[in-house]
């Protein structure tokens, strides 16, 4: 726990120095200008009083040095913000390529945590230390905001949409979690600890230490498939009557109409919701939808069982994996909304 009420959170990510560096900086020079100025106020009051009563002042007919002083300094300055800024922002925006991915999914008022090895979590979060982490985030009702200020990361949860953050944590320890996004009464009350530990510590606690073992997300989502019945439909060889899904995550679809859209995760979830929306080219639009049959961690697990289908249906879309295949058995793709190639990305263990 951090000791006492630090005037700034510690630095536990790669990005934290970086933000802060950035945010001391703007400091400063506000500081700066502040005192320059109110002291050269004072200091012109004073000089420049009024001596006598019929004191006139002497006519000024501007300077173009002065001018261009007070023009191009800021312009410098704003510049070095600007490009400084927009090379934290980019670091922040574009996680490396390969991430370990876990998915948060706000609801009033808790945060809900799924690693894909199935370990569930409310309002705790458990990662490694020093192994790029990318948070995949969505909202069950209204608008939440994820924030971690001691990884000096925030992005808005919002429902219907994918978003993303990520951090790579570089000390062990808890630290806050908030809800930074008015959600309702116990907004306040939407807080938790991220617990960041080493890698090996991490895969004990995935593999029971720290929670009830249960199945992998994947294999979640394959249970649901066949509870749902996609099975019926989406499995079943050159007669089934909807659209094969392997190696779907990532590929280019081909809609009714002739236009093509790129497969995210949130085209899936909009397919299971939503079916008429995009009507894959040459099935009929026959698909029933799921709205309020299905929450938003089992859209996640469903997508993560699409993704751990392998690319190749082999014509005869077999579809699901294997009953009882292992967890970890799929070269699974952790993909969660960028359009990657399939089996570009591996998670890091
Ligand atoms: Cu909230």
């Amino acid at each position: 726990m951090q000791a006492g009420t630090p005037l700034f959170p510690v630095q536990a990510s790669t990005m934290a120095s970086r933000v802060d560096n950035l945010y001391f900086f703007l400091i400063a020079l506000s500081a700066f200008f502040t005192v320059l100025i109110v002291a050269l106020v004072a200091y012109f009051a004073v000089k420049y009083r009024r001596r006598r009563v019929d004191e006139i002042g002497a006519p000024i007919h501007g300077s173009l040095a002065l001018e261009l002083v007070w023009t191009g300094i800021p312009l410098i300055l704003a510049m070095v913000l600007f490009v400084w800024g927009a090379s934290v922002y980019f670091a922040l925006a574009r996680p490396p390529a390969e991430t370990l991915d876990i998915y948060a999914v706000g609801k009033q008022w808790m945060w809900k945590f799924q690693h894909r090895e199935g370990q569930r979590e409310i309002n705790t979060l458990h990662v490694p230390a020093n192994v790029p982490v990318r948070m995949i985030i969505t909202a069950e009702d209204v608008l939440h905001s994820l924030y971690i200020p001691s990884f000096r990361v925030k992005m808005d949860a919002i429902p219907g949409r994918y978003t993303q953050l990520w951090f790579t944590a570089t000390r062990t320890g808890e630290y806050h979690v908030f809800c930074a996004e008015y959600c309702g009464t116990n907004h306040s009350g939407m807080i938790g600890s991220v617990y960041v530990m080493e890698p090996e510590q991490y895969q004990a606690w995935l593999g029971g230490g720290g929670a009830p073992q249960g199945a992998s997300l994947a294999q979640t989502g394959e249970q649901l498939f066949t509870q749902l019945a996609c099975v019926t439909c989406h499995t079943g060889g050159p007669t089934q009557r909807g659209p094969a899904l392997n190696g779907l995550l990532g590929s280019t679809v081909t809609l009714e109409g002739g236009q093509s859209v790129t497969a995210t995760p949130a085209y899936v979830r909009e397919s299971i919701l939503e079916p008429m929306a995009k009507v894959v080219a040459g099935y009929p639009p026959i698909m029933p939808t799921f709205q309020g049959q299905v929450s938003e961690e089992q859209i996640l697990a469903l997508t993560e069982y699409i993704k751990s289908l392998p690319a190749q249906g082999g014509g005869a879309h077999g579809g699901a994996a294997p009953a009882g295949a292992p967890a970890g058995t799929q070269p699974a793709v952790p993909d969660g909304g960028t359009a990657v190639p399939p089996g570009s990305q591996q998670p890091q263990r």
